[in-house]
């Protein structure tokens, strides 16, 4: 039986409240700005906006499962009734991760055959890691959950190397100006999404009961608004100056043809 402090419990209560808050600000952002870029690229800030309204709403979901599996008693926040869903969570990745990858294809600019066969085989990677994943974060045995994650961690390699080996190529025909952002958005993803495993193996280590899942939904509270918010905004920042190196004018009537050597 799951026994948390007040404070214990207050603190994921008050984490899925901001990650709520943070999603839903990112949400109007993207929705908002979206038209200050030029429209090759309005497709990055769609998948954005679907990611962190995606995200947004399922957070609302986890928050209320939160406040309705525990009852307080005696001092203690005692679980109780249905308990806790942390289905919500794999569920949303399965949708968000896939188009979060999608996103950085799509700002790049690649075009026709190559871009399709690039976004396609990330998005399967990034499904199959999540897919993979979700048997062991509902295992109750160690070992299960270490054996699922050592399987879910072949895709996520599969992503990190073309990620850091295929789209160098591509990289190597943006301006001086973007690639820099284009390597710190990649080097923002590394940071952010490899978090996530590092999370899931908490309880392989010695941690255990309420300390453990308190540790857990906060780890993926803040990775989740590093990985969707703040990619995104970076996602926004690299558009936006393609935009305007393009000749891009916010609320002009016609686009300008793209600067030889483009
Ligand atoms: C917005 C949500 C994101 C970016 C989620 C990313 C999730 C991962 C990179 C999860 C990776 C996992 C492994 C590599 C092995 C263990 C199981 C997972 C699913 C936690």
């Amino acid at each position: 039986m799951l026994e948390l402090t007040i404070s214990q419990y207050n603190l994921v209560y008050n984490i899925f409240s901001f990650t709520f808050a943070a999603m839903l600000g990112s949400f109007v952002f993207f929705v908002l700005s979206r038209n200050n870029l030029a429209p090759k690229y309005r497709g990055a800030m769609v998948m954005s906006a679907l990611v962190v309204g995606i995200a947004g709403y399922h957070y609302l979901r986890i928050f209320e499962s939160w406040s309705a599996a525990f009852v307080l008693v005696d001092g203690m926040f005692i679980e109780e009734g249905v308990g806790f869903n942390d289905a919500y969570r794999y569920v949303d990745w399965a949708l968000t991760v896939p188009l979060l990858v999608a996103e950085l294809v799509a700002v790049i600019g690649l075009t026709g055959k190559k871009k399709g066969w690039l976004t396609f085989r990330l998005a399967t990677a990034a499904l199959l890691m999540v897919v993979l994943g979700y048997p062991g974060e509902i295992a109750t045995t160690v070992s299960a959950r270490a054996i699922w994650g050592a399987i879910s961690t072949v895709p996520f390699v599969y992503i990190l190397f073309v990620l850091f080996t295929e789209m160098n190529s591509a990289l190597a025909n943006q301006s001086e100006k973007v690639r820099p952002l284009f390597r710190n958005t990649r080097l923002l993803l590394l940071a952010t999404w490899g978090f996530y495993p590092i999370v899931y193996m908490f309880p392989l280590f010695e941690i255990t009961g309420a300390g453990v899942v308190v540790a857990v939904q906060v780890g993926y509270a803040i990775a989740d608004v590093l990985a969707k918010c703040g990619y995104g905004f970076m996602i926004y920042n690299i558009a936006k100056i393609k935009s305007e190196e393009e000749g891009y004018v916010p609320g002009a009537a016609a686009v300008p043809a793209p600067a030889a050597g483009d």
